[in-house]
């Protein structure tokens, strides 16, 4: 089955998808951006599932995912990935935003999700060039659904126009 890709201008918090995923940092205590609109929306569930997943493995490293229950937000789950703080382009920050999609999608599929929603990790806080990062974003996303068959919508979620435009270019390229 061909799995849906494709770029929308919204509000993560309000899509009504498997999972949606959070630009968390590692401390998984929330935080501004897309982080802070998720805490806010979810509820205080989301954090209390943070803070158990803290006391057992002490946060979440740059790369790597974790998922909670989503609250009182529509979506099922809530994936939690740190992206990296964009440092000039050489501290592996490609590599890096590459490992947040990939371990993000694969804990959907671990969670038996068939609908993900992405935000534009990176672009916002931790300064990640925003047509550098959608060009890793898609390539990541498009590589793991080539290998992995049952998901049926990813989404890309864009807050701006300018991630909006930048996400459209490489779909579209
Ligand atoms: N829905 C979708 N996208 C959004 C929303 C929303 N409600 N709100 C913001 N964005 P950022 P980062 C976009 O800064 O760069 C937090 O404090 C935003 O326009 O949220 O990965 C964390 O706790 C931008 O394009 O995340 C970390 O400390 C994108 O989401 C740090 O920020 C990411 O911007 C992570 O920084």
């Amino acid at each position: 089955m061909q799995t849906t890709l494709q770029a929308l201008q919204a509000d993560i918090a309000k899509l009504p998808v498997d999972a949606i995923v959070n630009a968390a940092n590692s401390s998984l205590m929330g935080g501004g951006g897309v982080d802070g609109a998720i805490h806010r929306a979810g509820g205080p569930a989301i954090l209390e599932d943070c803070r158990r997943i803290v006391a057992k493995q002490g946060g979440c490293k740059t790369g790597e995912a974790v998922i909670t229950t989503a609250g009182r937000l529509p979506a099922k789950f809530v994936i939690h990935t740190v992206g990296p703080v964009w440092n000039g382009g050489h501290k592996q920050e490609a590599e890096k935003l590459a490992n947040c999609y990939r371990n993000s999608l694969q804990l959907a599929v671990e969670n038996g999700c068939r609908s993900v929603a992405f935000p534009c990790i990176s672009t916002g806080v931790y300064g990640y060039p925003i047509a550098e990062a959608a060009k890793v974003a898609v390539a990541s996303v498009k590589a793991f659904l080539e290998e992995n068959e049952g998901m049926e919508s990813v989404v890309m979620v864009c807050f701006d126009g300018e991630n909006y435009e930048a996400i459209q270019a490489v779909l579209n390229a």
